[in-house]
């Protein structure tokens, strides 16, 4: 039996990201052997993350993404190498990549089409049991950066991730299972980035943890003109922890964890 959402990822909680892929914007080829990706999986595990999250398919703005069967032959060696042993999510929005790592021992399923992409995928979450973790996009990632508009950010993506929510409880995922999250840099400026994690009270109100990536994203570079993240990356995690955030997606675990026990303890 699955533990209650708050007892596996008490806040904050840190989810460590492992891309088995060649062409991820922030850790693209690095990971691509499943033995690296293994070792980098419990590594992050050791510094401190309480869930590692694998994904074989690029997001990054302009992509044009790949089959469910090369996705799996990607993924599939490291979930079965890691076994069960290091808690791990599956950035997908494929039903048949979601069945294997839940087949595989994996806990949660991270969609960042929340369930728009696969009609199947839903009732995969569901029979296993998994976690949920639906995240919002405007357009898709092929185009998506080419002018993000919105009337009111913030207000819209609580709309649609309540709109989502109620898909996703309609399709059999309990309510409880649901983590929610703004996606950063998924069709947004950078303003619009930065006022989502601002006013990430909207997102709360609607009563379930809140999951913010902004690990390296491309704001962070604009935003400092710089080319080294890691600081940017850490103090974005720090200030959406601040304004509620449960989880923090992120590629540098350890001064992630670092910070952000600075922060729990001062808060
Ligand atoms: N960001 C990325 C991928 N998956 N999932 C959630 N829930 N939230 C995010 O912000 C998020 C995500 C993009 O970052 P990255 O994994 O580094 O790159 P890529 O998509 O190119 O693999």
């Amino acid at each position: 039996m699955i533990e209650p959402f708050e007892e596996c990822f008490p806040r904050p909680s840190v989810m460590g990201v492992v891309n088995v892929t060649p062409d991820s914007f922030s850790d693209g080829g690095a990971h691509l052997d499943a033995d690296v990706a293994v070792a980098a999986a419990h590594r992050m595990v050791d510094e401190g993350a309480a869930i590692v999250d694998i994904g074989g398919e690029s997001t990054r703005p302009g992509s044009a993404g790949v089959s469910a069967e090369e996705e799996l032959r990607r993924v599939v060696p490291v979930l079965d190498r890691l076994g069960g042993e290091v808690p791990v999510s599956i950035d997908t929005s494929k039903g048949p990549v979601a069945r294997a790592a839940l087949e595989r021992g994996a806990i949660l399923v991270n969609d960042v089409t929340a369930l728009r992409n696969d009609p199947e995928l839903a009732g995969v979450v569901a029979d296993a049991g998994a976690y949920l973790c639906l995240m919002h996009m405007q357009g898709e990632p092929r185009t998506m950066q080419e002018e993000p508009r919105y009337e009111d950010v913030a207000a819209e993506v609580a709309a649609f991730l309540e709109e989502r929510m109620a898909f996703a409880v309609a399709q059999g995922i309990p309510e409880e299972r649901i983590c929610l999250d703004p996606g950063i840099g998924f069709g947004k400026t950078v303003a619009h980035n930065l006022e989502l994690v601002r006013r990430l009270d909207i997102l709360l109100e609607l009563g379930r943890p809140v999951l913010v990536g902004f690990s390296r994203k491309s704001s962070l570079r604009k935003l400092t003109g710089s080319d080294d993240l890691l600081g940017a990356s850490v103090a974005a995690a720090v200030a959406a922890f601040e304004r509620g955030a449960t989880i923090l997606r992120v590629h540098d675990v350890k001064p992630h964890v670092d910070a952000l026990t600075v922060a729990a303890a001062i808060a």
